[in-house]
């Protein structure tokens, strides 16, 4: 055993017998059946259908097969040992064009992977919203159209009613950053636009349909569910003189966004100020921050690598490592002055860089800010370049940045952060978004000629971390 490792590389940490260890996915990266049984067209389907927007110009059509290779994928679950699976429903099986008739192929299709992993003893844990929105509600305004919130209500309302006997945690929202910036304003996600007051009053009504979907969901789940809800809160590092003010700025818009109406009832006040330009915020209404403000039971948190900021100082050559794909539009509405500053490697084959220590920092953080309410890890992995030798994956860095983010888990744990679960992103190989099938983050290869599954090395060290809660060699 070697702990207290500087470089965050221990083994032998004990993780408590009620510390939860699963995987996570989401409905469009690996589901595929874009258009069988009932399923209306998401705004996924768009975006990937046009030419030039997915880098190597894929789409999910079929992605893993997951939709047909259920059994198989929940064997694979039940092999590895796996204790809970974090999966999203993609709305457009639930109620194809978004509002209105509900499609039963749907429900059940759902219904099975929930009795499946209870058979296997899995606990399913549901997300509602992984930005895959109904295309018929985006040719409606999408986000930017309040009404999207009270569709997403009825949806809640619906699935919560088909399976709220037997979802162990509910979660209404997938890192609403993504799908309100990134989305809206960078356009690099569906639905592709550029518009920052797009961009905020999306943000606005993500918040408000996340209220209104845990009131909907509280009125017909009968098991004792957990409510939560995940977001990519942004580890922040400030650079310089001017990285304090850089830091609020960025601050604002990516994390006291969500998490000051969510959990607090108010939007910042600065948050406001630094958009003032953009929007007056006049699509809040009276009622709104109660409508938001829902007492929930754990905050999901996804954690990839951290972001560097200062104010840019008009004469260097300006940076722009955020971490995302080059943009048409900005993903940082009114914080044009901000630079998002180059990070000292390794990196993953994303381009972010590795920094366990900057996920310790991140939960302490949330703690400190919010000390009452229990945090869990929905998502955390890595993408790296995989080969296959002699039929297997030896993914060594992917075990490497699996054990550095556990220790960083483990000891946010031991200085008292309440952590009750860590789920890798991801379990397959699967669509990555604007950059298709070029990025594997799964613990198990896909083969995407063959859809043939592999669990690779990490997946195996993975398994063993599961069944002795001890973190491997
Ligand atoms: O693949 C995504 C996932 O859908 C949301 N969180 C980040 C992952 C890696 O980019």
């Amino acid at each position: 055993m070697s702990v207290g490792n500087e470089d965050y590389r221990d083994s032998g940490l004990i993780f408590p017998k009620d510390f939860v260890i699963g995987s996570a996915t989401a409905s469009y990266q690996i589901e595929g059946a874009w258009d069988e049984d009932g399923r209306g067209p998401s705004i996924w389907d768009t975006f990937s259908h046009t030419p030039g927007l997915i880098t190597d110009g894929s789409n999910g059509d079929v992605a893993d097969d997951h939709y047909h290779r259920l059994e198989q994928d929940l064997d694979l679950m039940k092999e590895l040992g796996l204790e809970a699976y974090r999966f999203s429903i993609s709305w457009s099986r639930i109620i194809p064009t978004g509002s209105g008739d509900v499609n039963p192929a749907g429900i059940d299709f759902y219904s099975s992977l929930v009795d499946g992993l209870i058979a296997r003893g899995i606990l399913p844990i549901a997300t509602l919203y992984h930005w895959d929105l109904p295309q018929p509600l985006e040719d409606a305004g999408g986000w930017v159209n309040r009404e999207t919130a009270y569709r997403f209500e009825e949806y809640a309302r619906v699935i919560g009613e088909a399976l709220g006997d037997r979802v162990h945690t509910w979660t209404t929202l997938n890192e609403p950053w993504c799908a309100a910036y990134l989305g809206y304003a960078a356009g690099v996600h569906a639905p592709g636009r550029t518009n920052n007051a797009d961009a905020l009053t999306a943000v606005h009504h993500l918040n408000v349909a996340h209220g209104l979907a845990i009131s909907a969901l509280k009125t017909v789940v009968t098991n004792d569910p957990k409510f939560s809800v995940t977001l990519n809160v942004h580890a922040l590092r400030g650079v310089g003189e001017t990285g304090p003010e850089a830091v609020r700025q960025i601050d604002a818009l990516a994390n006291r966004a969500f998490t000051g109406p969510m959990l607090r009832g108010e939007y910042p006040r600065d948050l406001f100020d630094d958009t003032a330009a953009i929007t007056d915020w006049s699509f809040v209404k009276e009622g709104d921050l109660e409508i938001i403000h829902q007492p929930i039971d754990i905050l999901g948190v996804n954690y990839y690598s951290t972001t560097a900021v200062r104010i840019w100082d008009g004469v260097s050559a300006r940076q722009g490592a955020d971490g995302h794909k080059p943009a048409a539009g900005t993903a940082w509405p009114g914080a044009d002055r901000v630079e998002f500053v180059s990070q000292e490697g390794p990196y993953t084959d994303m381009g972010w860089n590795i920094a366990p220590g900057g996920f310790e920092q991140l939960l302490w953080d949330v703690h400190t800010e919010f000390p009452e309410l229990p945090l869990m890890i929905t998502e955390n992995g890595a993408a790296f370049p995989d080969a296959v030798t002699d039929g297997t994956v030896h993914d060594p860095e992917r075990i490497d940045y699996l054990r550095r983010h556990l220790t960083a888990v483990h000891r946010a744990r031991a200085r008292g952060v309440d952590l009750r679960g860590y789920l890798v992103w991801s379990l397959l190989d699967n669509f990555e978004w604007a950059y298709g099938f070029s990025k594997r983050f799964g613990i198990v290869r896909v083969d995407y000629e063959t859809l043939e599954r592999t669990v690779k090395d990490s997946g195996r060290w993975y398994a063993e971390l599961v069944r002795t809660h001890v973190l491997p060699e």
